[in-house]
This record gives structure tokens, C-alpha cells and sequence, in this order.
């Protein structure tokens, strides 16, 4: 690919495995030139994502972040810090909701589960901001992954829907935050897709052919089409776009 992002650093956070909308991502933003750093979850994703880097992106600095851990965000830009002095960007690409949320009534859902929910999908989004933008020092971009769950009712979508909805809602707050900085905020919707968060989800693979034959492209979107998104946001190209969601979705959302 062209060499649009050649000089400048991203943190991407969230691969889980090669399937990964962040993994996707990565690889764009890499072939476009881009140097960047991985976040993962825990050590139970760590040698996987390790192995991936290294194969593709060997050197990249690579951190554990718990989201829910402030010490954790902050060791991690620390970390960061001393690698880089300066970045360009973030991709936010992680969410969580506990699997007894995701079915049956979102009447049902537990404190607990609307806070970790939150915690997890919405809030982390607004704390990486408040770290990123004192290394973002000529400004650049922030992208975060949501989808149509947050505008419309879904059916099992339930607290997730509720927390797109807030992470929607914090990018337009944070774009208007960050803007003086030179910093864009947006995020890009995108059409279900089989990763590993999706694969847990109950009846996720009978949703897959359902909203291929409403879309108007008559077909899913794959992960390198998010990615494809994701490059133009984190480019030059989107210079004059921020507080935008964006549907990657083969047009779903038009559709009544
Ligand atoms: C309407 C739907 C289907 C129902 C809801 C799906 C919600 C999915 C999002 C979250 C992120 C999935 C999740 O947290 C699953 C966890 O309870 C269990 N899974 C895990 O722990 C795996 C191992 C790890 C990798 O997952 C996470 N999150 O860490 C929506 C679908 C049609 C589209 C979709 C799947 C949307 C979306 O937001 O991802």
C-alpha cells in the first residue's frame, strides 16, 4: 500500500487473535508506513498476540492493560513514553460484557454487569484519551470500534447496545475536547464480523447470512474493509473529519 502514515507511531489496542478487527487494522496501518506499539489482555492472550507480532512487526513494543486497572494505563504510556516520547494515534478496538448479559432482557442486567460493561467498552475509551493526548503532541487520531446495537435495538445486543451507545457519545465529547489539539476522534460502525468476542455470542453465526441479505451490498464486510476505514481515519485523507461514526456495514444501517 501508499506510505500515508510513513513516520508515524499508533498504539493499537486489542488483538486477541488473526481474526481481530485490530489485527487487520494493525497490518494497514503498518503496510501504510506506520510504526506501532500492541496492547492485549492478560497473559492468556499474550503469547498469541507476541507470536503474531513478531512474525509481521518484530520490535514493536508490546504492553499488557487490564482497562479496568488505572495503574495498568498508566504503566503502560510510561512504558510507551520512554520507547517513543511522541505518537499519532490510538485503536481502540476492545469491549466486554458478560455472556449472561447478552441474551434474554436487558431488564435483567446486574449493577455489576452495566458498570463492567461500561468499564470495559465505554469508560476506557475517555481514560486512553486523557493519556494519549499528552503524547500526541501534533495532534493525530483516535479510532474506536462500535456498532449499530448503539443506535438501534438489537435483539441480545442488550448492555452492550447501551454502552456503544455512551462510547458513541463520549467520541463526539472527546473530539470536541481534543480538537484545539489537533487531535481526531471517531469511530467507525462495522457490519458483524467472526472474530473471537463474536464467536462466544449465542446464534452469532445465523446473524452473519441475515444481515448479508438486507444489506445493500447483499454481503458482510470483512475485517480489511474496517481496516481499509481505519487508515483513511488515521490519515491525512480524514484531516477534516472528527466526532464521526463511520458504517463499515454494506450499507445495513440505511435499511428500515
Ligand atoms: C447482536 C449481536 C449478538 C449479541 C451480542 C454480542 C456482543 C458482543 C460484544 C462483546 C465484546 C462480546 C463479549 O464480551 C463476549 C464475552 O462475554 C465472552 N468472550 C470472551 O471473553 C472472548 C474470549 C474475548 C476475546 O472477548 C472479549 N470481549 O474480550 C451482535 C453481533 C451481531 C455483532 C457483534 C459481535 C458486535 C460487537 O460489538 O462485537
Amino acid at each position: 500500500m501508499n506510505q500515508l502514515l510513513a513516520g508515524k507511531k499508533f498504539l493499537i489496542m486489542g488483538v486477541a487473535n488473526d481474526r481481530s478487527i485490530a489485527w487487520a487494522i494493525a497490518k494497514a496501518l503498518h503496510e501504510a508506513g506506520a510504526t506501532l506499539a500492541f496492547s492485549y489482555q492478560g497473559e492468556r492472550l499474550e503469547s498469541r498476540v507476541q507470536k503474531l507480532v513478531e512474525s509481521t512487526m518484530p520490535g514493536s513494543p508490546m504492553v499488557s492493560v487490564d482497562v479496568t486497572r488505572d495503574e495498568e494505563i498508566a504503566s503502560a504510556f510510561k512504558q510507551l513514553k520512554k520507547a517513543w516520547s511522541t505518537m499519532d494515534g490510538v485503536v481502540h478496538s476492545l469491549a466486554f460484557a458478560k455472556a449472561e448479559d447478552l441474551e434474554g432482557n436487558f431488564v435483567d442486567t446486574s449493577r455489576e454487569g452495566f458498570l463492567l460493561a461500561h468499564d470495559i467498552s465505554a469508560f476506557s475509551l475517555v481514560t486512553i484519551a486523557r493519556e494519549a493526548k499528552e503524547m500526541m503532541t501534533e495532534g493525530g487520531s483516535i479510532i474506536t470500534m462500535t456498532y449499530i446495537g448503539g443506535e438501534r435495538i438489537v435483539s441480545n445486543y442488550n448492555v452492550m447496545g447501551v454502552a456503544k451507545a455512551a462510547l458513541e457519545h463520549s467520541v463526539r465529547y472527546l473530539a470536541n475536547d481534543l480538537g484545539p489539539q489537533g487531535i481526531r476522534v471517531n469511530a467507525i460502525s462495522a457490519g458483524p464480523i467472526n472474530t473471537l468476542a463474536a464467536r462466544g455470542v449465542k446464534n452469532f453465526t445465523s446473524i452473519l447470512p441475515q444481515v448479508a441479505e438486507k444489506s445493500p451490498l447483499r454481503r458482510n464486510i470483512t475485517q480489511d474493509e474496517v481496516a481499509k476505514t481505519a487508515l483513511f481515519l488515521a490519515s491525512d485523507l480524514a484531516s477534516g473529519i472528527t466526532g464521526e461514526t463511520i458504517h463499515v456495514d454494506a450499507g445495513y444501517h440505511i435499511m428500515g
